[in-house]
């Protein structure tokens, strides 16, 4: 089986139906998986068609990507790009710009992975990303990600529920919250030693429980049939679509069960801005912008692709009652 393998001054998906190309090799994995079925010795090699998708990242876990279950999530939407995906980030850590985190975080050592997990819980300790994924069902989640700067990209992940994962802990029942910490190294995020930075690293998010646990809540470890690169926030992200991006927190090293709620990056920087709830809600805006609406990537000059913003995201059926009896003017 040949599959041409793209280098990273090739042209990428934009230029052809990124979408297409995706199936295409869903249904090659199909293909293969129907004929070498269980078999171990289906070569992993063949498996990994991008080399700029995440050079680091382990052969285990390219497999267990690829190999992941499909899902009506999604189905009605189209995708962005690769390309747009992966070069229109934000990732603080390594800088500003949107280009940056495509063009910086090839430093970032993914592989090893550890992620402690601790507070109130009843099993706790420093787990592996392959400890971590034993067992977990991987399966393709295609979700809209809306900015609160107003942009917006529908992506096809590849994760896990969350909640799958937290019961494998034994949450206490005083744990109401559950807190999220990405990785503090300078050394491999150049914008932690900035002394400009406003940003209090490490980046840290948070969750009520209840939303935590919620099946649209998870945690991403692939897109587009790949295992995550560094930019998206690998080796382990999560993924909350009915809030602002803020909320899905890159390249996590810690999850901690807490009684009270956490202090999170932008909360803290801005609270007059950024809630801890931060619900997508075109009715709330930001105060220096509307969240009436939104410019749906990709979008150009001469086609800006503005949409109205929905409620939740457009997630409403299924979390609306998460925030029963709440003033979501006030818990923004
Ligand atoms: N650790 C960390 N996580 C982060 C950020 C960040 O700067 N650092 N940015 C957030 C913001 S503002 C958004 S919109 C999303 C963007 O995710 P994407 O680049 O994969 O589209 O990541 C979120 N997670
Ligand atoms: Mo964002």
């Amino acid at each position: 089986m040949i599959i041409r393998k793209q280098r990273r001054s090739d042209p990428l998906s934009s230029e052809i139906t990124p979408y297409s190309v995706y199936k295409k090799r869903r249904e090659f994995m199909a293909q293969a998986g129907a004929v070498t079925l269980a078999s171990a010795a289906f070569p992993a090699q063949a498996l990994v068609t991008r080399d700029d998708a995440a050079p680091g990242a382990p052969q285990w876990l390219a497999r267990q990507v690829l190999q992941a279950q499909e899902t009506a999530f999604g189905k009605d939407e189209k995708p962005a790009p690769y390309s747009t995906i992966t070069q229109y980030n934000n990732f603080y850590e390594f800088g500003y710009n949107k280009t940056d985190p495509y063009r910086h975080s090839g430093s970032l050592k993914t592989d090893p992975w550890s992620v402690r997990v601790e507070g109130e819980c009843e099993v706790q300790g420093d787990y592996s990303l392959d400890d971590l994924l034993k067992g977990m069902a991987l399966e393709e989640r295609i979700y809209r990600l809306r900015c609160v700067e107003a942009w917006s990209m529908v992506i096809p992940w590849v994760g896990f529920q969350l909640s799958q994962l937290l019961k494998r802990f034994k949450p206490l029942s005083s744990a109401k919250y559950v807190e999220f910490v990405t990785l503090n190294d300078p050394e491999q995020m150049p914008e932690q030693k900035s002394r400009f930075s406003t940003i209090d690293w490490p980046y840290r998010e948070g969750l009520r429980m209840d939303e935590a646990m919620n099946p649209l809540t998870i945690m991403a470890v692939g897109l587009y049939g790949e295992v995550l690169p560094n930019q998206n926030g690998a080796p382990l992200r999560l993924v909350v679509p009915w809030k602002y991006g803020f909320k899905s927190i890159k390249s996590i090293v810690a999850i901690r069960f807490r009684e009270t709620m956490p202090r999170t990056t932008w909360n803290e920087l801005a609270p007059q801005e950024y809630g801890f709830y931060a619900n997508v809600n075109p009715q709330v805006d930001h105060p220096r912008w509307s969240q009436a609406s939104e410019r749906r990537l990709p979008s150009g000059l001469f086609s800006p692709n503005r949409i109205d913003t929905r409620m939740f995201n457009g997630y409403e059926e299924e979390v609306a009652s998460l925030y029963q009896g709440m003033d979501l003017r006030k818990q923004y």
